[in-house]
């Protein structure tokens, strides 16, 4: 009985596409939809999670050899600093320790956490509820690594139960806190559109806010200046990609040289061979995001759908671009900007010969800056919508770097999310939990939870009145 009881856990459970597919089957039931309805759900849910496999065993394969044959050449570790080169780190090396699902469970945890605290909003002052899918599960993924690596470490065992609930905890506590910390500065963002932000710089964001205004006029909107015309290609995600792994990646190539690459020489010349496996990170990631879109599409349905159920009110946490509409010139800016922070900042390591070498990644480059400059602008105009970026461009390489010195190590690890909050707050909490161990994320809760007090305390009469039912 206990043997059956144990491999379903393993087997069914411990596996995630599994159990994400079934939790998305249950919550479509609980929600009354139909049987067949229910049954699609968990076959999207199923096959999209395969595909983001597809994906993110593609980006480890075509990237892992080019950076083992630096480190072997120079005695340098490259990484990149994009989410999905965490995401894809975080979950190669936990399926090396059976510990996939458990992401999963994290994933569940932190949810069903920030429910509870804003139902208990009374005293929690939580007014939000995180719903943004790709990073809830992204963010599960890569803390959960991050902790355990530094906890239970290399000794191959799972992940346990303990770290799981402790990780789930944290996570969902810093949904709930940041989230709603960033709520009044998003209002003004977006006019009053009534959702705040559920993503990887929500503390960065609120932190632009509180500094642009002293260093520069609001008067000043980005909006209002001419921004060059070639920037609109980066709107495109593929080309983007493409173009910035071929500047990066392709650079490392040539410097290591044809005779390191073994590649067929009748059909490439090396510089060929270079564009194309440059280019296949496009591939693989427009692979891994056809997979995450499809399974959390269904998530995100399932898990509305029954706080929709269970709440009335909450303050929706979504996707950081939802405000990009409303400061339609700034994401490229702070994309400039945050570029020359980041090409300084790995400069300086490269000088310094630092062990680790970071590469820059699109998405930390345009979504996060792109981010802190659209709060930045809003109060403080151009000047800080420049200077806030730069700055968050130095701290997203070293705060990477330093974190990826205590994370290095295991080969499925290629490298960290980079976005601000994950350079300064996560960085940080890996860092000191690696010296201290697991009181440092077990502290963490109760620490963030005041942050929420502090900020009913300055203005109690308004608190509540950003609630969209009253
Ligand atoms: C991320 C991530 C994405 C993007 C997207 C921006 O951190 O994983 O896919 O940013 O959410 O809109």
């Amino acid at each position: 009985m206990l043997e059956l009881f144990l491999s379903f856990i393993n087997k069914f459970l411990g596996q995630a596409p599994l159990l994400l597919g079934t939790v998305v089957f249950i919550g479509y039931m609980l929600l009354g939809k139909k049987w067949y309805e229910s049954l699609a759900g968990f076959i999207k849910t199923f096959v999209g999670f395969k595909i983001l496999q597809v994906g993110t065993g593609g980006l480890v394969g075509t990237f892992r050899p080019i950076i083992t044959s630096l480190s072997e050449r120079y005695g340098i570790e490259a990484f990149v600093i994009d989410p999905y080169f965490g995401q894809t780190s975080a979950t190669e090396f936990l399926d090396t320790v059976d510990s996939l699902a458990f992401v999963g469970y994290v994933m569940l945890i932190a949810f069903a956490f920030n429910i509870v605290l804003v139902l208990f909003r009374k005293y929690t002052k939580i007014r939000t509820l995180f719903i943004t899918g790709h990073i809830m599960y992204q963010q599960s993924a890569v803390l959960l690594w991050a902790m355990y690596w530094v906890i239970e470490g290399v000794g191959g065992k799972s992940v346990s139960p303990f770290l799981i609930a402790v990780v789930g905890l944290l996570m969902g506590t810093y949904w709930s806190v940041m989230s709603n910390l960033i709520i009044e500065a998003t209002q003004e963002v977006t006019d009053g559109a009534g959702f705040t932000i559920g993503h990887q710089q929500m503390f960065g964001a609120w932190v632009a806010w509180k500094v642009a205004g002293k260093i520069g006029n609001k008067e000043h909107d980005v909006n209002k200046v001419n921004t060059p015309g070639f920037l609109s290609i980066l709107n495109d995600n593929v080309v983007a990609n493409a173009l910035i792994m071929t500047v990066f990646v392709g650079t490392i190539m040539f410097i290591l040289g044809p005779e390191t690459f073994e590649y067929n020489k009748t059909k490439y010349f090396f510089a060929t061979y270079v564009w194309e496996t440059c280019a296949y990170f496009a591939v693989y990631i427009t692979i891994l995001l056809t997979g995450v879109r499809m399974f959390v599409a269904e998530l995100t349905a399932s898990f509305q759908g029954i706080s929709e159920k269970l709440l009335s009110g909450a303050v929706p946490a979504v996707d950081c671009a939802v405000t990009f509409g409303f400061s339609p010139q700034a994401p490229s800016y702070g994309f400039i900007f945050g570029f020359f922070g980041q090409m300084i900042a790995i400069f300086t390591l490269i000088l310094l010969e630092s062990p680790v070498l970071i590469i820059a990644g699109f998405i930390c480059l345009f979504f996060d800056n792109g981010t802190l400059a659209v709060f930045a602008n809003k109060a403080g105009g151009r000047r800080a919508a420049a200077i806030i970026p730069f700055v968050a461009g130095l701290i997203q390489v070293f705060g990477s770097a330093l974190v990826l010195t205590a994370l290095r190590g295991p080969e499925e690890v290629i490298g960290w999310m980079g976005m601000f909050d994950w350079a300064t707050l996560w960085a940080g909490t890996t860092l000191l939990t690696n010296v201290a161990g697991i009181i440092v994320p077990i502290l963490l809760i109760p620490l963030l939870l005041i942050i929420p007090q502090l900020q009913y305390r300055r203005h109690k009469e308004t608190y509540f009145t950003t609630m969209r039912d009253e």
